[in-house]
């Protein structure tokens, strides 16, 4: 770290000195009252010593990192609550560089329990110094009151990602993801959710004439629910089974599992895809797969854009990290999580609260 004291009337005097030297990543590392000058001991002038520093290691690239605010340097009157954001900044970085043992009880055990869900490490260690970084904070607190503040901190760090709501008539939404993830029982999941609670006039559309018995399966859905389901196989069919359910409020499009770890499919959907982007695309994933195997997915869907990620099978894995790490890394919405086999059930609305009790256990009143 990169260390600079300064010896001033006043703190406001100091912040565009520090900014000039250090730039706007400077942390203030300590103050203190000092006299200088003088004659003979006497009529010495009361001044402030500052100290301080900056870390040479620039921030991670594509980590979330606090927004700041142009003016942050500027304003001399903010200086006191600069002064606060400050010695948080100095704690954050404190954090990270503080060793496994040096960390009180509380947050060792409550970093096991995150690092067991699966949290990106990055987020984790942020999450960490944001915990002792609130005014609140002392070592020798209990699990579940550093749990509560920990719930407080992940909430916020996933609450600007929410969804739009309806925003075109009609909605089409396609689902695309890899195979077998659940796509075509959660679009019978929500075309009943559409149906039944919102009394909305629903059509369905597949385009996956690729899996023997994939037509079938959507067409059954349809007949339960009474929701006319139409097939299509090239762009032409779909503009046209589109037109055709002009009338509807809602239309969902199913389309085959496909190995999206491979460029080339996503080449293939674009052919079938509308070229005026009326279609919505959601990308199905299934919370049992590696993480590093969904974000090769994301970023191969870089070229098209996505509208909304709809994560399945949460009945069946024990760590819900990975939802976490998909709203912090990336920007894109999260609606709906798939927690079982069941048709119309198991289906829920993805809140920033929810997934913090899939990660820290459900609400307690520590
Ligand atoms: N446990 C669990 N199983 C699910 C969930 N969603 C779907 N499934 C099951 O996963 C299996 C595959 O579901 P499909 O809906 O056919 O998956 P798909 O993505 O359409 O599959 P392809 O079209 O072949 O790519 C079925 O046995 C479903 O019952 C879920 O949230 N939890
Ligand atoms: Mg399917």
């Amino acid at each position: 770290m990169r260390l600079k004291t300064y010896i001033v009337n006043t703190m406001a005097e100091a912040l565009p000195m520090i900014k000039k030297d250090l730039g706007e990543d400077a942390l203030i590392l300590n103050t203190k009252k000092i006299k200088t000058g003088g004659f003979l001991g006497f009529f010495k002038k009361e001044k402030l010593e500052i100290t301080a520093g900056v870390d040479p290691i620039p921030p991670k690239k594509g980590l979330p990192t606090e927004t700041k605010s142009p003016s942050k340097w500027s304003n001399p009157k903010d200086s006191s609550a600069e002064l606060i954001h400050e010695l948080k900044n100095m704690k954050q970085f404190m954090m990270k560089q503080m060793k496994e043992e040096d960390l009180p009880e509380s947050l060792r055990l409550l970093k096991k329990q995150l690092i067991a869900q699966e949290i990106a490490p990055d987020i984790l260690t942020d999450l960490l110094a944001k915990l002792i970084a609130r005014d609140e904070f002392n070592t020798d607190q209990t699990l579940e009151r550093v749990q509560r503040f920990a719930r407080e901190e992940l909430v916020a760090m996933m609450d600007w990602h929410q969804c739009d709501e309806i925003s075109q008539q009609p909605e089409i939404i396609c689902f695309i993801g890899p195979t077998g993830v659940g796509k075509t029982t959660t679009i019978a999941k929500i075309a009943a959710g559409y149906l039944l609670t919102k009394d909305k006039k629903v059509g369905l559309i597949t385009a996956d004439t690729y899996r023997i018995a994939a037509v079938e399966q959507l067409k059954t859905y349809g007949s339960i629910l009474n929701i006319p389901v139409k097939v299509v196989e090239s762009s032409a069919d779909l503009t046209k089974a589109i037109e055709d359910f002009h009338d509807c409020d809602i239309i969902l499009m199913d389309t085959a599992g496909r190995n999206y770890q491979q460029t080339q499919y996503i080449e293939d959907l674009k052919q079938l895809l509308p070229t005026d982007s009326k279609v919505q695309i959601h990308l199905v994933l299934s919370l049992t797969a590696k993480y590093e195997d969904m974000k090769k997915i994301i970023n191969n869907f870089r070229s098209i854009s996505m509208d909304e990620l709809l994560l399945t099978k949460k009945d069946e894995t024990s760590s819900s990290g990975a939802i976490v790490n998909l709203i912090c890394h990336y920007d894109i919405p999260i609606r709906y999580i798939a927690n079982g086999q069941n048709v119309p059930d198991d289906i829920m609305d993805c809140t920033p609260e929810l997934v913090a009790d899939f990660i820290l256990g459900e609400k307690t009143n520590a």
